[in-house]
């Protein structure tokens, strides 16, 4: 097939895994992120099916913007891999109002953007597919993670929603819940640790990467295996 793809957060983990499978595939590729320079690179540098557009989720303007610049490069979207988001974690007793507000805003809000901005084009074809990447925390919550499970619980509840409105008109969606995969999503670089700074941190820590390993029978997943079955 020859579908293209406007992926989100694909600079690494699993949105850059899920753009190298579709590159493979043989699909045509809007890989985007904050910080375009790591897509290219991780992506190994743009060509005839490799776009790489910077987007931070959380500007509609500039989601509209991608949207409209991959429909005018390449002629149509197929899929939307909602896919970037990352996770407060900590207590929820030492978030600052503006670290929880921070975590809807990408994970939620964010994503609602990116959906808006490509769902009328989708619409207007009758056609195409809108893939949401929550987590096992859109299903069920736990220590640790009770702000970033909010977000995703928030997720699945829009997009479900959503999904039944798009059905009918030809868009089909599907809802990815991962549990743990092996990623950066656990590190200072892609999670913002709400309690790092006092003594409950490790325990909350602890107990919210327990929970979502056990979600894959303690074995962080593969993220190039999920992106294989997704594609
Ligand atoms: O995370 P990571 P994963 N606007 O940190 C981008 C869910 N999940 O691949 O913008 C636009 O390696 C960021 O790029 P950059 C998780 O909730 C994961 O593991 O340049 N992009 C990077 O490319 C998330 O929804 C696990 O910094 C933004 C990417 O997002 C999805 O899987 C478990 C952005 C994040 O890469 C992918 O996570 C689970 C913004 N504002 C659910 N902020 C897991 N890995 O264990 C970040 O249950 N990005």
């Amino acid at each position: 097939m020859d579908r293209v793809w406007l992926i989100t957060g694909a600079s690494r983990g699993l949105g850059c895994e899920i753009a190298r499978a579709a590159l493979d595939a043989g699909e045509t590729v809007a890989a985007t992120a904050r910080s375009a320079d790591a897509a290219r690179e991780a992506l190994g540098g743009e060509h005839g099916r490799l776009h790489v557009l910077p987007l931070d989720i959380t500007d509609a303007v500039a989601a509209n913007a991608v949207a409209a610049e991959t429909i005018k490069r390449v002629g149509a979207i197929d899929v939307l891999v909602n896919n970037a988001g990352y996770a407060e974690l900590g207590y929820f007793e030492t978030f600052s109002d503006a670290a929880v507000r921070r975590q809807f805003e990408v994970n939620l809000f964010g994503t609602m953007n990116v959906a808006r901005a490509v769902a009328p084009h989708m619409r207007a074809r009758r056609s195409g597919l809108i893939v949401t990447i929550s987590s096992v925390s859109g299903l069920v919550s736990n220590a640790g993670g009770a702000v970033y499970s909010a977000s995703k619980f928030a997720v699945e509840g829009w997009m479900e929603g959503f999904a039944q409105e798009l059905a009918p008109l030809g868009v089909r969606s599907l809802l990815v819940e991962p549990g743990m995969l092996r990623t950066d999503f656990m590190d200072r670089k892609s999670a913002n640790f709400g309690s790092i700074d006092t003594p409950d941190y490790a325990e909350a820590i602890t107990q919210y990467r327990a929970f979502v390993n056990e979600a894959n029978g303690n074995q962080p997943g593969d993220p190039r295996q999920l992106a294989a079955r997704i594609v």
